[in-house]
């Protein structure tokens, strides 16, 4: 058995055939009630991204990125490097490091130059099985690149750092072995540190697992991974630049806006402005595709779970609006999700991406 995800209320398990018997007799049993809602996981995959044909590339040139289907780690990094070779004064690729098996980790940042700019950082690919995370970060990287000329002055204003895949390893893994690999790739008795347990805010305390043949083992210590090293290091080392002001991470699946903290069953002081803000941009969403994402703080609405990403971008770096948004879907198909749900799903994350960043950009 492993789990996918869940919540306070219920929780979406993944059971082997030989095991199916045993597990449904023991919820029952239990008086515990359930549902089967994938009968065959291997049938799900085989149908989830179905080739391209040569021709759904003629009408580009320069990268071969579509979202149309979930692509390889080298068509999103191709895609990167021809914005920043096509839009030069726009678009600068920073590589802030390199991943336990060498890949590196590419930055996109998105600026107009002005000098009174607030950063925003936007990360997807944490997790490697999540891949509508990289779909969605790329999409929206292409929406900014093309339009934010036309946008209005609190976007303009932003210099956006862009991760679109923080664990190209494991992502990379998840497309040639095991489709639900979650980790990173470090080596070991069990291979993997689950980079969202890796940060280094309360890291090791609840929902973190000390073991590295757990799916939520956080590693030897905080920032014991290169790649959540060369995040941290990025992000604290560029000082001269604009000010950091929030952290939104993709990552999906359950259609939730969570805000910190994910280490414990508390809030921050300031949890008002966060819920109002993350109330924005679900309202966004469900104007834009009308799907519903609940919104609250990470510990109290799903689990608590320590050593993320948004803990230490609010606590240890102090960016106001730190935010993990998990995308869709609400359970249907999980991390599974078709690939004609790419552009739906990236189109309301961009609408409520829009709305935390005209918080931001007016300077609240
Ligand atoms: O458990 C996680 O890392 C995230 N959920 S996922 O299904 N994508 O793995 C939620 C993280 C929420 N934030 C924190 N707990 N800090
Ligand atoms: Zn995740």
């Amino acid at each position: 058995i492993s789990t996918w995800g869940g919540n306070i209320t219920s929780l979406d398990i993944l059971v082997k055939p030989q095991s199916l018997q045993s597990v449904s007799k023991a919820l029952l049993d239990n008086n515990i009630g359930y549902e089967v809602i994938i009968q065959d996981l291997q049938k799900a995959i085989d149908e989830e991204n179905p080739p391209l044909n040569e021709d759904d590339y003629e009408d580009r040139a320069g990268h071969r990125l579509t979202w149309q289907s979930y692509h390889r780690l080298a068509d999103i990094y191709g895609f990167l490097d021809y914005l920043a070779a096509s839009h030069p004064n726009l678009c600068s690729l920073h590589t802030i490091g390199n991943s336990i098996e060498g890949r590196p980790l590419k930055v996109l940042k998105i600026s107009n130059g002005n000098p009174g700019n607030k950063a925003v950082w936007v990360d997807g690919g944490i997790h490697a099985r999540e891949w509508i995370s990289p779909a969605t970060v790329t999409h929206i990287i292409n929406y900014l690149v093309e339009n934010l000329n036309r946008e209005d002055g609190a976007l303009q204003n932003i210099d956006w750092h862009i991760l679109a895949v923080g664990n190209p390893d494991g992502y990379e893994y998840s497309h040639t072995t095991d489709r639900l690999w979650r980790k990173n790739r470090r080596r070991g008795q069990c291979y993997g540190t689950d980079l969202n347990r890796n940060f280094g805010h309360h890291w090791g305390g609840k929902g973190s697992g000390k073991h590295p043949c757990q799916e939520i083992y956080g590693g030897s210590g905080p920032f014991s991974e290169p790649e959540t090293a060369a995040i941290r290091n990025y992000i604290t080392g560029t000082n001269a630049g604009a000010p950091w002001k929030a952290y939104i991470s993709f990552h999906s699946y359950g259609q939730y806006i969570l805000y910190p903290w994910g280490y414990d069953q508390v809030v921050p002081q300031d949890h008002g402005d966060l819920q109002a803000v993350a109330n924005k941009a679900a309202s966004a969403i469900r104007a834009v595709t009308g799907a519903y994402y609940r919104v609250g703080s990470s510990a109290i609405l799903l689990y608590p779970a320590s050593g993320g990403s948004d803990d230490w971008a609010k606590g240890t770096v102090g960016m106001k609006y730190a935010y993990t948004i998990e995308l869709r879907d609400s359970g249907r198909y999980g991390f599974v999700l078709p690939a004609s749900y790419i552009i739906p799903t990236a189109t309301e994350a961009l609408a409520a991406l829009k709305a935390i960043a005209s918080t931001v950009g007016r300077g609240a």
